[in-house]
């Protein structure tokens, strides 16, 4: 018989770490604002979610890796958003970001989930936090439930 592993929407017992940056705040306390209503309906309570703040998107990797490695977390949840700007600032920006979090992943076992909006124009980053184009902040913590269930279920 095939065995199949999927991941249920629900968030477990576990708690959830939430990494959030705050350089565009505009924008990213719609993200956490999004993840936190997506984690609540889902049945999670207010003493599973542990907020964290940080600077900027370049600062999420540290805080993130704290959190993955402490092992403490079913997952953590990184929301951030870069926006291009008349430098090339933002594509080093950028770069980190997607290769830290993707070397956490690598290295530790709890699922890190990319929250971060990578935009061309501040419009782009608006319809992506809540308006036109979903809530990628909401978008970020059903999959942050649906890994960490997935890995539960490895286990
Ligand atoms: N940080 C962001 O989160 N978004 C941006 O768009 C951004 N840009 O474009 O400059 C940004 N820069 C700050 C960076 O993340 C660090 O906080 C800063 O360089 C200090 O290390």
């Amino acid at each position: 018989m095939i065995q199949e592993i999927k991941g249920q929407l629900t968030p477990g017992k576990g708690n959830y770490s939430i990494v959030v940056s705050r350089f565009n705040e505009f924008i990213t306390s719609k993200l956490l604002g999004g993840a936190i209503d997506c984690l609540q309906r889902h049945g999670a309570s207010d003493e599973q979610i542990h907020v964290v703040w940080v600077p900027g998107a370049c600062e999420i990797t540290q805080a993130a890796k704290k959190l993955a490695s402490s092992g403490k977390y079913a997952a953590v949840i990184c929301l951030g958003a870069v926006i291009r700007g008349q430098t090339s600032h933002y594509d080093y920006v950028c770069q980190q970001v997607v290769r830290g979090i993707g070397q956490i992943n690598y290295d530790y076992a709890t699922p890190t989930v990319f929250g971060v909006l990578t935009c061309e124009t501040f419009e782009q980053a608006v319809e992506r936090a809540g308006t036109k184009m979903g809530n990628a902040g909401s978008d970020a913590a059903r999959t942050a439930m649906e890994m960490a269930n997935v890995i539960g279920q490895i286990e």
